[in-house]
């Protein structure tokens, strides 16, 4: 006998809704843009968030940018890399795409079972000649192994590049995600924790990155008669960092009221046999990003897969982030780093994991109703 089935939820359960400011905020905000009518290239309100993203970061050295992808580009254009760029494959494609938009050949490392970042062992095995770089992802705000990557680049002469998409506000202890590396990469599309709708930024140690990431947003263009550099067009305009301006002053209450909803996500699941939440490493400062569990397949009574159709049932729309692996994609399948044996915790994660809904307004009864769901669809088998 199995208990009666939760009610569904009346409207659509999404893994996650965009941090938007007051109303208010935002239209006084605009009256400044309608009065300067200046709407992009480095206008006030893109500089004031550049300023203070740098100082909520604790970044050295700070470039807004269109987006994550583009700012992943810029990264690679401004430390010059070239031939082969060392990577997970489990991430969006937007980390591998990059690194193949900017001609390298990406090389795909496995990752650590447990924290879902690049196993340095993997990395260190896969350098070879050309390779350049090491991309690492701090996957769900879990950080790579900072200081073995940071080791084996020393050894080997090679650059590192962090996508920090899911890392706004990481620190290590205490230490801000943005100080390791060469660069640090984050995203503010609308679907990450601190938004500007679409954007991101470039975040270096040296200046010099720095200088070359403002010069390489903007056509490389130096002065009216200088093209300095080979550069896109990935600014930022006034409309998105006025959006990140009042996103910013709300952006710490999102993160404890997600911190909320995570306690009870960990409550109610706990004790699922084949389920199990991502634990975040004690000295590391969390997210708040994404809610993740796994699915054992083997343990659990139900798959995966059929626990993500089968919430559907109930209007609760999780996501297998980042399943399928980039690795398996048509355009990288036939790399010889893309075989499956080459990457078996990357292949086996990527079947299991799952992001739950994830966002503060979602409150707590309903991630109480959302784990009662699960429960009664793992209980039912
Ligand atoms: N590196 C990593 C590790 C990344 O995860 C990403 C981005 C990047 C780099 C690149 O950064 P950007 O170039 O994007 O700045 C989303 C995002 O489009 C993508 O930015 C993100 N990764 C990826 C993980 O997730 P989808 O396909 O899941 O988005 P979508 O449109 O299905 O949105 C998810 C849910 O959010 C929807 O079901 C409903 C809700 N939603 C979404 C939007 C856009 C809203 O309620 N309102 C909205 O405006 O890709």
């Amino acid at each position: 006998m199995h208990s009666s089935p939760p009610q569904p939820f009346s409207e659509p359960v999404f893994v996650t809704r965009p941090l938007f400011p007051a109303l208010a905020d935002y239209q006084a905000a605009l009256e400044g843009i309608w009065e300067r009518r200046w709407l992009t290239n480095k206008g006030v309100l893109h500089d004031e968030l550049e300023t203070a993203l740098a100082a909520h970061l604790r970044a050295p050295h700070l470039s807004l940018v269109a987006n994550g992808t583009a700012g992943l580009m810029l990264a690679c254009r401004a430390l010059e890399l070239s031939g082969e760029a060392i990577t997970t494959p489990l991430t969006s494609p937007a980390t591998v795409n990059a690194l193949n938009w900017c001609g390298l050949k990406p090389v795909f490392a496995d990752v650590d079972p447990v924290t879902l970042t690049l196993d340095p062992a993997a990395v260190e095995k896969a350098i070879g000649p050309e390779t350049s770089a090491i991309v690492g992802v701090h996957l769900y705000g879990r950080p790579c192994d900072v200081e073995a990557l940071q080791a084996i680049a020393k050894r080997h002469e090679l650059r590192v590049i962090y996508d920090c998409a899911h890392a706004f506000g990481t620190e290590i202890s205490g230490r801000p995600i943005a100080e390791f590396g060469d660069a640090s990469v984050f995203s503010f599309h609308a679907t990450k924790l601190f938004n500007t709708a679409e954007g991101g930024a470039v975040a270096a140690r040296d200046p010099d990155i720095k200088r070359k990431a403002d010069l390489l947003r903007t056509l490389g263009i130096q002065d009216e008669t200088t093209v300095a550099l080979p550069g896109i067009n990935a600014r930022m305009n006034e409309l998105e960092a006025a959006f990140g301006l009042a996103n910013l002053k709300i952006v710490e209450a999102e993160r404890n009221a997600r911190a909320e909803i995570a306690k009870v996500y960990r409550e109610r699941l706990a004790g699922i046999a084949g389920l199990h939440c991502l634990e975040m490493p004690a000295d590391v400062r969390d997210s708040q990003h994404y809610f993740v569990i796994r699915i054992d397949n083997t343990r659990c009574k139900v798959s995966r897969d059929q626990l993500y159709e089968r919430l559907k049932a109930f209007n609760i729309f999780t996501r297998r982030y980042f399943y399928p692996l980039c690795s398996e994609f048509a355009f990288y399948r036939e790399l010889p780093s893309s075989r499956p044996e080459n990457l078996p915790h990357a292949t086996r994660a990527a079947e299991e994991v799952l992001c739950l809904p994830f966002y503060g307004a979602l409150g707590r009864d309903a991630a109480r109703r959302i784990c009662e769901a699960l429960t009664y669809l793992v209980d039912r088998g």
